[in-house]
């Protein structure tokens, strides 16, 4: 009988414990750290993808480096939206949305621990940000003529997009979740690479157990090109409803399927190796950026008729006669162009997959389906057109398949082609051909 007293107090006393443990959230071990971060308002979705290699290999170092005594830090994905003005500012239908819609978090996960938003929320119990560090330049610039990588707390230089409210929280964009403000604040002038800020947060400017940086595109990548970038690049698979999508696509309208491209990747990116060249689908692809190219790079765009012309040439001599087409151009470029290009085939999303996938999705859907030709050409200074060419590099594509761009009509540019940004698979190898 005392034996079943006993039992029954301490079950008592444990539970007890737990509700306790529960309130203080202690599900979370206490060496659980959040990096959170966010971009300048005005960065496109394609350059933002770029900021997430620079702020994961970041996560990498504090995971990795011993001033970070072994805590466990993952990185919290910033929702999408609000992008540039492509994505038409403030609509809160293109907001919020979570990153699984483009990728496949369990590919991301084999490089850094990430999770989403509102799965962050969740554990630790409230809409809230510990600390909030608000990355911009040096007011003074370079004053010492010469590069020099430097980090200070500074006072803020723009008038602060933050503000404190009454009860002292701090509330400001925080991807369109009102509730969600920070606790702390400050800025600070940067001028360097993510390892710089392996000392600021694991050596004494912060204790805080969630840490956001905001204007994250001022922090510059560690080694660009090298190991540690493509890794984290390779990590970055789509979502598999997105590859899906292409793929239905590719086998009804271009005759291209993975297998008869050399174009098989395995289930764990870690596993993927180049087993001989890739061939791609029978069809050439462009990428033909319009709308502020047209006025921001007027020297390098061609006119719709010389794409046309370009791409004819290009057909013949890669003997095809499908040539697919990624373009923000708008509804009368496009019908110009095909009545140049009879062969033009382009995607357009439903209603439903637009409601779905949204425009980040739709811009997915078309670079994987330039991924998969047998010849691209992008348009010069488009990161959009960057990320093709990376994935092309991913699967194995000849470069001189990959690193081209229609130039621009007559000799008003000198037509030089895009540089070849050769995948890195192992520490050692070269990163330039
Ligand atoms: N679906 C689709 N969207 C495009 C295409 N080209 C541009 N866009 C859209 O226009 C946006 C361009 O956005 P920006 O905000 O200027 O920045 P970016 O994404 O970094 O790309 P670039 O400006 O090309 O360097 C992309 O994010 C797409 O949403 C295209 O070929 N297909
Ligand atoms: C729970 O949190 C409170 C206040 O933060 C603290 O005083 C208390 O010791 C904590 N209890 C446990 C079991 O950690
Ligand atoms: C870190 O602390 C030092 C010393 O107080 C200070 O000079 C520096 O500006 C701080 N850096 C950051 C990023 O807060």
């Amino acid at each position: 009988m005392a034996k079943i007293i006993f039992c029954f107090i301490l079950i008592t006393l444990l539970s007890y414990n737990l509700v306790l443990c529960d309130n203080n959230n202690s599900k979370v071990p206490s060496n659980k750290r959040y990096l959170l971060y966010d971009c300048n308002p005005g960065e496109g979705f394609n350059l933002r993808r770029d900021v997430y290699m620079r702020i994961a290999n970041l996560v990498k170092n504090l995971r990795e480096r011993k001033e970070c005594k072994g805590d466990d830090w993952v990185l919290v994905l910033p929702p999408w939206g609000r992008i540039g003005y492509h994505w038409k500012e403030r609509d809160l239908e293109q907001s919020m949305i979570p990153w699984s819609t483009f990728f496949d978090l369990k590919s991301l996960n084999e490089f850094v621990p990430v999770m989403e938003y509102e799965d962050y929320i969740e554990e630790i119990g409230e809409a809230s940000i510990d600390e909030l560090w608000y990355l911009q330049n040096y007011a003074e610039g370079w004053t010492s003529g010469v590069w020099e990588e430097k980090m200070h707390e500074r006072d803020c230089i723009d008038s602060p997009v933050y503000e404190t409210d009454t009860e002292g929280k701090i509330r400001g964009w925080f991807w369109g979740y009102e509730e969600t403000y920070a606790k702390k604040f400050k800025c600070v002038s940067v001028q360097g690479m993510s390892k710089m800020f392996v000392q600021p947060i694991c050596g004494g400017n912060t204790t805080a157990k969630s840490l956001m940086l905001d204007r994250g595109e001022n922090m510059l990548h560690d080694m660009f090109g090298g190991k540690n970038y493509w890794d984290c690049r390779r990590s970055m698979v789509f979502s598999h409803k997105l590859i899906e999508i292409a793929n239905n696509f590719r086998s009804k309208f271009l005759d291209s399927n993975d297998i008869e491209d050399n174009t098989v990747m395995p289930e764990n990116w870690k596993n993927h190796k180049c087993n001989g060249d890739a061939t791609g689908g029978p069809y050439i692809a462009a990428h033909v950026r319009r709308k502020d190219f047209l006025y921001a790079r007027q020297e390098y765009v061609p006119s719709i008729k010389q794409v046309a012309k370009v791409l004819s040439e290009k057909m013949k001599e890669y003997n095809v006669n499908k040539v697919f087409i990624a373009s923000d151009g708008t509804k009368d470029e496009m019908e110009e162009l095909k009545s140049l290009l009879p062969g033009m085939i382009m995607f357009k999303p439903s209603k439903a997959e637009l409601n779905n996938f949204k425009m980040g999705g739709v811009a997915i859907i078309d670079q994987i389906l330039c991924s998969h030709a047998r010849y691209f050409m992008g348009t010069k200074e488009s990161t959009f057109s960057f990320r093709i060419q990376e994935e092309r590099e991913i699967m194995c594509f000849p470069k001189h398949t990959t690193f081209n761009r229609i130039c621009a009509d007559n000799a008003k540019d000198d037509c030089e082609q895009p540089a070849k940004w050769k995948i890195v698979w192992n520490s050692d190898s070269e990163i330039w051909d």
